[in-house]
Order: C-alpha cells, then structure tokens, then sequence
C-alpha cells in the first residue's frame, strides 16, 4: 500500500515526493492538459497532469481514472492560485487503489441535488459532500466542548443501563424487547438512575447516551433513536441547574466560532452565542402569548407546535420557559401547589431541553406516581434509593440532535444524525 505523506491542507510550494490520497471529485480533460481534483477529509487539491512533459504511461494510466475512484498520487508541489486551496501537484506516480461502479447513486459534488430519502439511503456517499460532513464534525466538536466545560464544573460522566424494566417518560412510548425469559424496554431516558446516584453521593453527575421512544411521529423534529445529554446535581435547585445549562450553550457555541470555524462557514452559519441570563417566559405568559395569536391553548394544555412556534416567533434565539402546571409533567418533578418545579429549554419554537427541581420525599414519590396511574412496584429499585437519606437535587436533559438543528441550522433532525431511526427507517 502507497502511505499518504500528505492532506490536502498540508501541501506546501516546492516539496517533492508528496503522496496525497484521497476520491476523485471531479475531471477536467482540455486535451494538453488535464485537471483531477482529489477530495479528502481536509479539503480538495488538483492534480494537474501536463500530457505532453510527463510519462506517456502515466498519462495512459490517467486516462482510466473515473469519479470517485480512490487514488494515491505522488508528485511535487507546485503553487497556483487558480487551484483549489492554492497548490497543485504534478504527478510522477498514479495509483488506482479502488474503483468506483458506475453510476453513482447520488451525485457527491452536490451539483445535482437528492431528495433526502435517497440521501440517507446513500448515507455515506451522502457525507462525502463537504457541507455534509462539516454538520458531523460539529457534532463531534460539540460533545468535546459539552464535556470540556461539564468536567471544569465537577460533574463526573457516568453510564446508566439501556436495557430497563420501566418507563420514565409515559408507558407508550416504550420499546419492549426480550430479556430472556422476561419483558424488558430500551430505555427513554436515565432518569431514575441519574437520580439514584445524588442518593450515592456522586454528587454531580453527567451522561452522554443513546435514549429511545416508540413515538409514532414522523416529523422533522423527532427521532425513534436519540441522544440525550443529561445532567443531575445535588443540593442544585432548578434556577441553578438552568444557569448551569445556559452557561453550557455558551461554552459550546463560543467554542464552535473557534474551533469549528471552517465547518460553520461550510455551513453558511453565523453563530452569535447567548450570554445568560436567557429570557425566562412563563408557562401562563406562554398561554398567553400563544392564544393572542389566535392558537387554540388554554391553561393546563401542555404547549402544541403551533403555541410553541408563536411563543418562539415572539420571544425569539434561545429561552426558558418555566413554572409549569403540575399535572402535565412527570411524576419526578416537584410541584409547589398547581405549579411545578420545571422547565423548557427552546431555540424559536424547537424545544431543546427540560428539566426540573426532583420530589426526593419517598411518600410524595409514591403519591405522584399513584396519581400518574403508574404501577408502584416498578419503582421500588428508585424509591428505595431515597429511603436513606437523599440530597435535594435537580437535572435536565438536552437533546443532542436538537442542539445540533439549533447550531448548523439544519431543518430536518435527520441532517444531525449519521443513520437515523425514525418511523420507517430501520437500515442502513
Ligand atoms: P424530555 O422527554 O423532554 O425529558 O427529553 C429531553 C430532551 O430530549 C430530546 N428528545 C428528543 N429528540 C429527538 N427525538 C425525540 N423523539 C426526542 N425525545 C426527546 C428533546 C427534549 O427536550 N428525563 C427528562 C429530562 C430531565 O428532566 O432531566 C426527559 O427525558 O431535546
């Protein structure tokens, strides 16, 4: 195998021997003289192949080189501005390391463009499009920065179970699987678990992990498969857990300006990164604000898309919305009279985050969950753990995807992930 020595990005006026390697993106033959540009993960170069001054045979094997073949070429560096990036290499050696069938099932130059069906269907011929990939490496610069600054704040990453006996978020959204002999789920959330380890002393604690629901949606927003970023800490009231989360969406997308800079302008975004504190709407402003534009909401209803979109058109970028009726969120949230604990994180009308102040009395727990029509005895592994002494704590958790439609801009969820789950799609 001929060793890359080179990306695109590293090409420098003047060396020799330089092999770079890499997909060939796109062929101009003028007959003296013909262009190959090789794309790589940094970037494109040309390879610029003057016929009549190089190797007959070289030129030959040139001649059998297709779109998107893989290929390995060594030569020198020369600097041209008219090339992409600023250099081009002449070739001395050409090796065809890997054919590519023909015809392609989607055009990977982006020149002619693809229903996102056929995208995902091609997924990674898909990501061979720079504007494509450029969304997953802000993925991967995202979680870096989400770590970075959850570590600076104390909190200890942890791994909770994904195979579970019990719902957290509602009984229909559950994916039954077998376990053995017994009925298992996928779970929805680490809910109950990131609680357990206030009660295990961790203190503060933070996951990064797949959550599953059996949602029947098929909409832009929603995924079957989904990654939470969930956050749990004791002795943290709810305010103290927003701040926490605002000041988070301010590390991560000040971080991206810098560190993904090169993606963002792929992407044709602009970030202007929120500084805390972000508006706080309240669930009744949220009525409020919703009903005056004609949506159909009263109290108590939890916020249709339509509500959220007129609340998220008012307000506008990033805010919260908090003092939620009790009644239509969770058993685990503490209420205060009809009102709980809790609260949204949203970006226009696309909710991004909740979270809530926990009830850590065991007979308050044992009564919500009553009051939910929930059967006790699956939470007995939980309730227990608070029966011997249990901080007050609070958490949220961020949907990673959603974060990632906020950032990149992207308007269908799938965008964000490499091989969505969603209603009808199972493979690849
Ligand atoms: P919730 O159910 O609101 O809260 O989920 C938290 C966040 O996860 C994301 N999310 C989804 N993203 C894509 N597709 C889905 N089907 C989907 N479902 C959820 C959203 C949402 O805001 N246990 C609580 C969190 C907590 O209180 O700590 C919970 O799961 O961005």
């Amino acid at each position: 195998m001929i060793k890359r020595t080179h990306y695109s990005s590293e090409l420098e006026g003047g060396e020799e021997d330089v092999t770079v390697a890499g997909w060939v993106h796109e062929i101009r033959d003028l007959g003296g003289v013909a262009f190959y540009v090789i794309r790589d993960r940094d970037g494109r170069l040309q390879v610029t192949l003057p016929r009549k001054s190089v190797d007959e045979k070289l030129s030959e094997r040139f001649s059998g080189v297709g779109r998107e073949d893989v290929v390995a070429v060594t030569g020198r560096v020369k600097e041209d501005d008219r090339a992409p990036g600023g250099f081009e290499v002449v070739p001395e050696s050409l090796e065809i390391v890997s054919e590519a069938a023909s015809p392609l099932p989607l055009d990977p130059t982006g020149k002619v463009g693809s229903e996102m069906d056929t995208r995902l269907d091609n997924r990674v011929m898909d990501l061979r499009r720079a504007e494509i990939s450029s969304i997953f490496r802000v993925r991967h610069e995202a979680l870096r920065l989400t770590r970075e600054f959850l570590c600076s704040e104390g909190f200890v990453e942890v791994d909770t179970p994904k195979i579970v006996a019990t719902a957290t978020e509602g009984g229909t959204e559950l994916f039954p699987i077998t376990y053995f002999d017994r009925e298992a789920f996928l779970n929805q959330s680490p809910q109950l678990y990131k609680q357990m380890l206030m009660a295990g002393g961790l203190d503060r604690v933070f996951e990064v992990g797949p959550i599953f629901r059996a949602e029947e949606h098929n909409t832009r927003r929603h995924l079957n498969e989904s990654t939470s970023i969930d956050v749990e800490a004791a002795h943290h009231d709810a305010g103290d857990v927003m701040s926490t989360l605002e000041e988070l969406i301010l590390f991560v997308e000040s971080g991206l300006t810098e560190s993904a800079a090169g993606e963002l302008e792929a992407l044709d975004r602009d970030l202007e990164p929120p500084e805390p504190p972000l508006p706080r709407v309240t669930y009744g402003e949220a009525v409020e604000i919703a009903a005056g534009e004609g949506v159909d909401v009263e109290w108590g209803d939890d916020l249709s898309t339509a509500a959220e979109r007129a609340v998220g058109e008012r307000v506008g970028g990033y805010y919260f919305v908090t003092e939620w009726p009790a009644d239509i969120k969770p058993f685990y949230v503490q209420s205060d009279g009809d009102v709980c604990h809790s609260f949204d994180l949203m970006r226009g009308g696309l909710e991004l985050a909740s979270g809530a102040r926990r009830v850590s009395d065991v007979d308050l727990l044992l009564e919500r969950i009553d009051a939910q029509g929930l059967d006790p005895e699956g939470f007995d592994f939980y309730v227990d753990a608070f029966r011997y002494g249990v901080p007050p704590h609070s958490g949220w958790g961020l949907g990673l995807e959603r974060l990632l439609m906020s950032i990149t801009g992207a308007e269908n969820i799938r965008e964000t992930v490499l091989f969505p789950r969603d209603r009808r799609r199972l493979s690849p």
